[in-house]
């Protein structure tokens, strides 16, 4: 169907028409510039982040699309969940709701949106929460503020409403209470693991996968929360206009004297290093007042009052090491060596967790070796002492992060039931190229490219699953296998994640240079390899490529990695004095966060590498999805400015290609493109058949087989006769039918008017 200019373009792709980049971009604007945010292709729901308050999520939409099936009303994220949680509910399977896309495009806000559907899905709910809001305006209940009105209304009652309706169906305080743990495990993660940057102010930092449990009748029981590579990078360095993780900003913002005395911290930002970012605010973010909801959330997951003040402890502690100054010394032999600027900071941490001041300057200006049962012991320079004393706070705070993930999941686990179902949902970052690409980009897009795997394969196994059900032949697709750059990246023995660790292991003199050679000489002949020494490259001759990167050409583009520092990013090793003193801290929180340090657990075996813990837990995410019915959501983001009703076509086209939007219509396109129930398929059509129109008492799938017989030009290839549904071939067959029934409802217009004119 040719895209007109003022249309809203077609609803879902498959009906694209010519199917082509061009289009397809095009289509997507169209219906964004008519607030449309939401595009199917088949069943996968295209996102475009409007950049404004859309009225469509309120709980009449909720009512709406409820009650409807996937096909029936417009485009929505909630046609998804609710297909997805009925599915779950009624057909017992397993589902796992992926949202990707790039940063900012709008995945966390969606899963947010999902939340809220699965929060208030149940009429009941909704009126009584109507009921409710009607209660508390009468009993005159007076919130503390704006920002605290808005939360305290909407959690508050939904809160209330849920307890009522857990009490109705029987099932009292447990269902609420989960309900509520899995819903403000949310601001906790935000607040720990969420940060402004360039793109997003709210920027997720972690990819986070999470399966929510159900029982058989689908109340929630409780879920598990896997969280991946948080980028602690960013907890002693942030780009100019950036800011670290939200949790330093608002513990300065919202801790009382009290607590600020405690933890001996001043409430000003810029006394702190490492909040180097230059920004200290976010438009529209209350840091005060999100200090006290994270603090609530924590008691409400079921944090104790003790545990909440450790964590806080530790993060202050972070903040403070930061602070630690170090300074050039020269050790009597003359040989360069460091030690402390101001011994205050240090004994106030020291303190603070109950360590050795002493001890902890120690660990972070010299370094043990033991060779043999000799130990001896050598000073750090100035830069090493400085990157000991980062790779100290790093390494606090993302094990912090792992931790509070852990005790989030201890709350909300569930125990042993007999049979339960899973609704997973993955909130992960998509694919990057940026300028400069290092460790953390090859991984991701790692991450991206099984991901893509999965899609496809899903989606095809699905496809197959569906015209099993319904008893139509199944014919093979064609498409791109990305298994090649997967094994390039992941094989166990050959891989480059594998020859990256072989690198890491090697005794004698490794580095980032002998890494990209071992690499240039393996896979100088591989097809997804380019580098400036391989052939690949030597064929094309790329001036643009340093001689310290290689180049992989994943499904969704052409990325060149720098090399420089994937040794390091991988061993990821903490100085073992810095572990062991940290161990003998009596703060326990912080004692626990470093096991190895513990001498009698001290073993010769070191822990596994970045990037193989990595590769484990996609494998591990991969098993898990691989075992669920998948619903996808795609997100885009329409421009760079954050601004809404702006839609700047090439970066759209750029992210269109990341999501491999064009190869997903086209796998879809290959079989039958449309598929619909015998019985809204005949509501639509009935008119077209003498048989079915004006009236038709019998059976649906009959029906249809008249108004399709009636078509003379149809032919009968083109249409399928499952159990349940009518499958159509081309989108060309549906447009013609559209056409049909346009034409068909002008002449019974023309009919109605003359008779009308007629009776007068
Ligand atoms: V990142 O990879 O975590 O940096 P996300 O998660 O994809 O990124 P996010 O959901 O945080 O992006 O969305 C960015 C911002 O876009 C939000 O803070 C909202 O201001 C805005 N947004 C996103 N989705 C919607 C929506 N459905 N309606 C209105 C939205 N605004
Ligand atoms: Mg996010």
């Amino acid at each position: 169907m040719p895209l007109l200019e003022g249309t809203i373009g077609v609803e879902d792709l498959i009906l694209l028409e010519p199917l082509d980049e061009e289009s397809l971009i095009k289509n997507l604007q169209l219906r964004y510039e008519k607030k449309e945010i939401y595009t199917y292709i088949g069943n996968v729901v295209i996102s475009m982040n409007p950049y404004q308050q859309l009225p469509i999520y309120g709980p009449e939409f909720i009512a709406k699309y409820r009650d409807y099936t996937f096909y029936e009303l417009k485009p929505h994220i909630y046609a998804l969940a609710n297909v997805a949680y009925q599915s779950l509910k009624e057909r017992d399977r397993d589902q796992c709701i992926l949202i990707t896309g790039e940063s900012g495009a709008g995945k966390t806000g969606h899963e947010g949106a999902f939340r809220r559907q699965k929060r208030l899905s149940d009429p009941l709910e909704l009126e009584l929460q109507a009921a409710l809001s009607h209660l508390m305006w009468v009993l005159g209940t007076k919130p503390r503020s704006s920002t605290r009105r808005n939360l305290v209304s909407k959690n508050q009652a939904s809160k209330l409403v849920m307890s009522y309706v857990a009490a109705v169906c029987g099932k009292g305080e447990q269902v609420n209470s989960v309900k509520e743990q899995l819903l403000q495990s949310n601001p906790v993660l935000e607040a720990f693991g969420n940060a402004k940057t360039i793109r997003n102010d709210n920027s997720s930092r972690f990819g986070k996968y999470m399966d929510i449990e159900f029982d058989f009748k689908g109340s929630p029981l409780g879920g598990v929360i896997t969280n991946y590579l948080l980028e602690k990078s960013r907890v002693v360095k942030q780009l100019k206009g950036e800011r670290n993780f939200h949790i330093f900003y608002q513990l300065l913002a919202g801790a009382d004297t009290e607590l600020l005395k405690a933890l001996k911290l001043e409430d000003d930002t810029r006394a702190y290093a490492y909040l180097n970012g230059g920004v200290s605010k976010v438009d529209g973010m209350d840091d005060a007042s999100n200090f006290r909801d994270v603090q609530h959330a924590m008691s409400v997951i079921g944090f104790s009052e003790e545990e909440i003040r450790q964590v806080l402890e530790v993060t202050a502690l972070v903040l403070k090491l930061g602070n630690v100054r170090l300074m050039d010394e020269f050790q009597a032999n003359g040989i360069a060596a460091s030690g402390i600027c101001d011994g205050k900071g240090i004994q106030e941490i020291g303190e603070m967790v109950g360590l050795n001041s002493g001890e902890l300057e120690r660990a972070l200006c010299s370094r043990t070796m033991e060779t043999g049962k000799e130990k001896v012991v050598t000073g750090l320079n100035l830069i090493q002492a400085q990157y000991a004393r980062d790779a100290l706070a790093k390494n606090i705070y993302s094990r912090l992060f792992d931790w509070i993930v852990n005790r989030i999941n201890e709350s909300i686990k569930v125990g042993t039931v007999e049979k339960r179902k899973v609704m997973g949902v993955l909130d992960i970052y998509g694919f990057e190229i940026l300028e400069d690409n290092s460790f953390e980009q090859f991984v991701i897009n790692y991450c991206n490219e099984k991901l893509q795997q999965v899609f496809i394969e899903l989606t095809l196994k699905e496809e197959q699953e569906e015209y099993k059900r319904e008893g139509i032949p199944w014919t093979k697709v064609e498409y791109f296998d990305n298994s090649i750059i997967c094994n390039l990246i992941e094989h166990s023995q050959r891989g480059i994640l594998a020859m990256l660790d072989e690198e890491c292991l090697r005794p004698g003199v490794v580095s980032d240079s002998t890494f990209l050679a071992k690499l240039n000489q393996l896979f100088s002949k591989h097809s997804h390899y380019e580098s400036k020494v391989s052939q690949n490259a030597q064929r094309q001759y790329d001036r643009t490529m340093g001689l310290n990167c290689f180049r992989i050409c994943h499904y969704a583009g052409k990325v060149t990695y720098n090399v420089t520092g994937f040794i390091d990013k991988n061993n990821d090793l903490l100085f073992r004095d810095l572990s062991q003193t940290m161990w003998k801290a009596q703060h326990p929180l912080l004692q626990s966060l470093f096991p190895e340090g513990n001498p009698k657990e001290a073993s010769l075996k070191r822990p596994p590498t970045a990037g193989t813990q990595f590769k484990n837990s996609v494998a591990i995410l991969m098993k898990n999805l691989y075992s669920k019915n998948p619903n996808y959501i795609r997100c885009i983001k329409p421009n760079d400015q954050k601004q809404q009703g702006r839609f700047t076509s090439e970066l759209v086209l750029v992210q269109a290609r990341y999501l491999g939007l064009l190869e997903n219509v086209r796998v879809r396109r290959a079989g039958y493109a449309f598929r619909q129930g015998y019985k809204p398929f005949l509501e639509r059509y009935r008119l077209l058949s003498r048989s079915t129109w004006p009236r038709w008492n019998g059976d649906d799938r009959e029906g249809v087989e008249k108004v399709l017989g009636s078509q003379e030009d149809l032919s009968s290839e083109e249409v399928a006769y499952g159990m349940t549904k009518i499958f159509i071939r081309s989108p060309k067959t549906l447009f013609y039918l559209e056409e049909q029934r346009r034409l068909r409802l002008q002449q019974l217009a023309t009919l109605i008017q003359k008779v009308y004119r007629g009776w007068r």
